[in-house]
C-alpha cells in the first residue's frame, strides 16, 4: 500500500469517491481519499473482530465497568438516551435520574432566561460565568461557540479556567455582579483551579454586594461532590448533580452543560442530545464496515500503526467550531495517550497521536504548507456545511470550494510534468511539485444545528473509544495528571516561604526556584 499512489487508485475506480462513503446521524462520510483498497478494510474489519470491538461496544452501552482502572463504567450515552428506556448499573437504572437532572436544568434555565430569577438586588441576570477546567471546561465553551447563533443575545457568556489569575480578572472586568451569575463546575468540587476562581468569584460578589445571602443568586454548582458545594457556600437547592460513571471529557451532556442550555435554551439542548443518541444508536447498531465511528477509527489506526504518521488534523470549515479541535484534542489524547494496556502490560505498539488543527481557512494560511509539502504524513479530517448560518452573497461557496480544493490538493498534487507544462524553468520544478497521496477524511453536514453538533461530538468519542479498544487501553482514566498535581502541591509552599526552606528538588528545579523567588521578591 506505501506505493500505491491515490492517483491510481481513483484512476482504476471511477467510482471509487461514490464508493468509499457512509452516512448516519446526519453526517455524511467520504473516505474515500485515504491509502486504502477494499482488502485493507477487509484487514481492519478483522483486526477489529479480533479485538472483540462488538463485544466491547456493548459492554459499555450495558453499564459494564470497562474504566477499568477505576473500576467505573463510562456510560456517557446514558445521558442522552431517551426517557422510558433503561439502563442499569449496580442494580440502579440511570436514565431516570439523568431526566430528573435535565428537568431540573431546563426548569433554571428558563428562569434566567425570561429574567425571572433575579440577582439580589433585584436586577436581571445578564451574565453567565462558567467555571470549570478540563472536561467541566472545553465541552461548555466548545459548545457555546458552535450553537451561538441559537444563543439568547441579550445574555453574555464567560468562561474560566485557568489558574492564573488574568483569566479571572479579564472575564469579569466589564460586568456587574449584580448581574453575573457564576456556574461552578466541578465534578470533584476539588480542583485546585477552579476553588481558587470559584473563591476569587465570591470575594468579587461579596465585595460589592456586601452580603452572604446573595451568593444563593449568583452561585450554582454541577458536581457530584455537593457536601463539598455546600461547604463552599453554594446552596443545596442549587446544586445540578452528576455521576461518577461520566466521565469529565464525556461529560458536556451532563449537568455539565447547563452553561450551553441556558444559552440556547432546553428545546436546543434536547435537540442536540437526539444528535448524540442518533449516532449512539449507528454505533451500537450499524454493520462494522458501515459505521463511521468504526471506519474513523480504523483509518486512525491504520495511519497511526502502519505509517507511523505522529499526528492528525481536524480541519473544521465553520468559524462557530473555532474550539472544535481543542475540545477534541482532550477527548482523543486524555483518552488514548496511554501506554500500559488492560491488562497492565506495556503496549508494544504506538497509541494516540497529537491532534491538533484549526478553522480553515485560516489554518490554509497558516500550516497546511508542512502538509502538503512537509516530510511527514499528517491524516485530516475536513469537516463542513452545505448551508451557512450567516448566509453573505457567495461566501459559503467559498469557503468550501478552499475545502473541497485543499483536500483535492492533498489527495492528488500536481507532478513535475504539469508543472513543466506551464512553463516553470527548471529549476523551480522541484520547488512546485506536490507529491499528494495526503489522506484526508471529508465529513459533510447540511447545516450546523444543535443535533448535527450532537452527532458529531459523538462520532468523535466513539471513533476514539474504537481505538482504544484495539489499542487495548483504558480510554476513560487519566493517571498521567497526577504526579504534576502532587509536585504543584509541594512546590507552591516554596515559592512563597521567605525563609526560604531547603530545597530536595534535582538541580533544575532548584535552580528555577531560586531565580523564581529572587526575581519575585524584587
Ligand atoms: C476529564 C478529566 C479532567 C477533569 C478536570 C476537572 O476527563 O477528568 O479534565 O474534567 O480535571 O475536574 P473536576 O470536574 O472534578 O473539577
Amino acid at each position: 500500500m506505501r506505493k500505491l499512489h491515490l492517483r491510481q487508485l481513483f484512476a482504476d475506480d471511477p467510482k471509487r469517491g461514490e464508493r468509499y462513503t457512509a452516512e448516519a446521524a446526519g453526517l455524511y462520510l467520504d473516505y474515500s481519499k485515504n491509502r486504502i483498497i477494499d482488502e485493507t478494510l477487509r484487514l481492519l474489519l478483522t483486526l477489529a473482530g479480533d479485538c472483540n470491538l462488538h463485544m466491547r461496544i456493548e459492554a459499555m452501552f450495558n453499564g459494564e465497568k470497562i474504566n477499568v482502572s477505576e473500576r467505573r463504567s463510562a456510560l456517557h450515552v446514558a445521558l442522552r438516551t431517551p426517557k422510558g428506556e433503561s439502563i442499569v448499573v449496580n442494580g440502579v437504572d440511570v436514565v431516570p435520574q439523568v431526566h430528573t437532572v435535565l428537568e431540573r436544568m431546563a426548569a433554571f434555565s428558563e428562569q434566567i432566561r425570561n429574567g425571572k430569577w433575579r440577582g439580589h438586588t433585584g436586577k436581571r441576570i445578564r451574565n453567565i460565568v462558567n467555571i470549570g477546567l478540563g472536561g467541566s471546561d472545553l465541552g461548555p465553551m466548545m459548545a457555546y461557540e458552535a450553537l451561538r447563533y441559537y444563543s439568547q443575545r441579550d445574555l453574555n457568556f464567560r468562561f474560566v479556567s485557568n489558574v492564573d489569575a488574568t483569566d479571572f480578572e479579564e472575564a469579569i472586568r466589564d460586568l456587574d455582579p449584580a448581574e453575573t451569575l457564576f456556574i461552578i463546575s466541578s465534578k470533584s468540587f476539588t480542583t485546585q483551579e477552579t476553588l481558587a476562581n470559584a473563591q476569587a468569584a465570591r470575594d468579587w460578589c461579596l465585595d460589592k454586594l456586601d452580603d452572604k445571602q446573595s451568593l444563593s443568586r449568583h452561585f450554582v454548582a454541577v458536581s457530584s461532590n455537593s457536601s463539598k458545594a455546600v461547604k463552599f457556600g453554594i446552596d443545596a437547592g442549587n446544586i445540578f448533580d452528576f455521576w461518577d460513571w461520566a466521565g469529565g471529557r464525556y461529560s458536556m451532556t451532563s449537568a455539565i452543560g447547563l452553561s450551553t442550555m441556558i444559552a440556547i435554551g432546553p428545546e436546543n439542548f434536547r435537540a442536540m442530545l437526539a444528535g448524540f443518541h442518533a449516532m449512539d444508536q449507528h454505533f451500537r447498531t450499524a454493520p462494522l464496515g458501515q459505521n463511521l465511528p468504526v471506519l474513523m477509527g480504523l483509518l486512525a489506526i491504520w495511519y497511526n500503526n502502519f505509517f507511523d504518521a505522529h499526528t492528525q488534523a481536524l480541519l473544521p470549515y465553520d468559524q462557530y467550531l473555532r474550539y472544535f479541535p481543542v475540545y477534541l484534542q482532550q477527548l482523543s489524547m486524555e483518552s488514548n495517550g496511554k501506554q500500559i494496556t488492560l491488562d497492565g502490560m506495556r503496549a508494544g505498539w504506538q497509541t494516540a497521536p497529537i491532534w491538533w488543527g484549526e478553522r480553515g481557512t485560516n489554518g490554509q494560511h497558516s500550516f497546511y504548507q508542512l502538509i502538503h509539502q512537509g516530510t511527514r504524513l499528517i491524516p485530516c479530517d475536513f469537516i463542513g456545511f452545505c448551508q451557512s448560518l450567516n448566509p453573505l452573497g457567495h461566501r459559503q461557496d467559498l469557503l468550501m470550494a478552499n475545502l473541497l480544493a485543499q483536500a483535492e490538493a492533498l489527495a492528488f498534487g500536481k507532478t513535475a510534468e504539469e508543472i513543466r507544462a506551464e512553463g516553470t524553468p527548471e529549476w523551480l520544478v522541484p520547488h512546485r511539485v506536490l507529491e499528494g497521496n495526503r489522506p484526508s477524511n471529508t465529513l459533510l453536514a447540511e447545516r450546523l444545528t444543535p443535533g448535527t453538533l450532537g452527532s458529531l461530538v459523538a462520532l468523535y468519542e466513539h471513533s476514539v473509544f474504537t481505538q482504544g479498544v484495539i489499542w487495548n487501553v483504558d480510554s476513560f482514566d487519566q493517571w498521567g495528571v497526577e504526579l504534576g498535581k502532587t509536585l504543584t502541591q509541594a512546590i507552591f509552599p516554596q515559592l512563597e516561604v521567605a525563609r526560604e526552606p531547603e530545597l530536595k528538588h534535582d538541580s533544575s528545579t532548584n535552580t528555577l526556584i531560586r531565580r523564581y523567588r529572587r526575581l519575585r521578591r524584587q
